[in-house]
């Protein structure tokens, strides 16, 4: 896959000692259960991103110039526990170089390490996931590294806040926190979701976007569609607040499954983690330094998120 820099930028921007943006694709689809294809989402977002225009008209920034390293990508898959492995291990190491590091899936599973990592690197972090579906069980088809698995580990070792849901099992209902879980139906009549959901986060916030989020009008191209999701300017302006008010550490967009025919989806994928790159580097010059702020903090990090840490910087 590592043919051609991320969207065809000048080739001395995406060295990895001039880039401040890392971004490894992992073109994972071991346990879906619906449609397959989200192994073929990575190749179809970087396509998309070379045949998009780089300025961006909102920030009037061009945030590529930050630079950006496409990473090798992580292929391992043996199994989704060793796939989990080979994703913590190079997010974390990427993390260390003190980069600001994006992950491209990938079914949702590829999370479990990418947050992993980040709960590794950063005190009180908290995971905000947009998704369709609540992703809270322990165990499913054999594997804790199940797609359905996601942030079942997230749940139980950082502060994590549901946002978007409308599709879960009877069982999830005992993991869920209720308190830090906007379900669609309630997010489309009253927007007190996005101030509430923005009070609940730790300064330090990591990001993972499953794109069946989004309506299945806007984002049909995804393994399993569920109607009533989120539209694009809604999406934007809540990210907006999120990068301006907390500090986030990196993030993750997931189950990307192109689709021939049509390829809007690709070019949303592509378009929305440009925007939250944008956003990220709005007020920091291409010559500022970048520092990350990670911390090592003791490996296995499975303790419960402490609720005294809530609105604590
Ligand atoms: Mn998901």
């Amino acid at each position: 896959m590592k043919t051609n820099t991320y969207a065809g930028i000048p080739e001395e921007l995406a060295k990895l000692e001039n880039a401040k943006i890392v971004l490894i694709p992992v073109p994972y689809d071991g346990t879906s259960t619906w449609q397959k294809g989200a192994d073929k989402g990575p190749q179809a977002f970087l396509n998309a991103s070379e045949n998009m225009e780089l300025y961006d008209i909102e920030t009037e920034t061009e945030v590529y110039k930050q630079g950006v390293y496409l990473a090798e990508s992580v292929t391992e898959n043996s199994s989704p526990e060793t796939m989990v492995d080979a994703v913590h291990t190079a997010t974390k190491k990427y993390i260390k170089k003190n980069k600001f590091v994006t992950i491209f899936g990938g079914e949702h599973s590829i999370s479990i390490g990418t947050i992993r990592a980040f709960n590794e690197c950063y005190n009180s972090l908290t995971v905000l996931q947009l998704d369709a579906h609540a992703d809270l069980r322990k165990s499913y088809e054999g594997s804790t590294c199940n797609h359905a698995c996601a942030v079942y580990e997230a749940s139980q070792t950082t502060n994590l806040i549901q946002v978007g849901i409308r599709s879960m099992d009877v069982s999830e209902t005992t993991i869920m926190d209720n308190d830090k879980t906007y379900f669609a139906h309630e997010m489309a009549i009253n927007d007190s979701w996005i101030e509430s959901s923005i009070d609940q986060m730790t300064n330090n916030v990591f990001i993972t976007i499953d794109l069946d989020v989004f309506d299945p009008s806007i984002m049909p191209s995804t393994g399993t569609p569920e109607p009533g999701g989120l539209l694009w300017y809604e999406t934007l302006d809540y990210l907006k607040q999120v990068f301006k008010e907390k500090n986030v550490v990196g993030f993750d967009i997931v189950e990307l499954c192109p689709n021939k025919i049509d390829q809007s989806s690709d070019f949303l994928a592509a378009k929305l983690y440009y925007k939250m790159l944008s956003y990220k580097f709005q007020y920091s010059d291409a010559e500022d330094d970048f520092d990350n702020d990670y911390i090592t903090k003791s490996k296995n990090n499975i303790s419960k998120f402490n609720k005294d840490d809530e609105y604590e910087y």
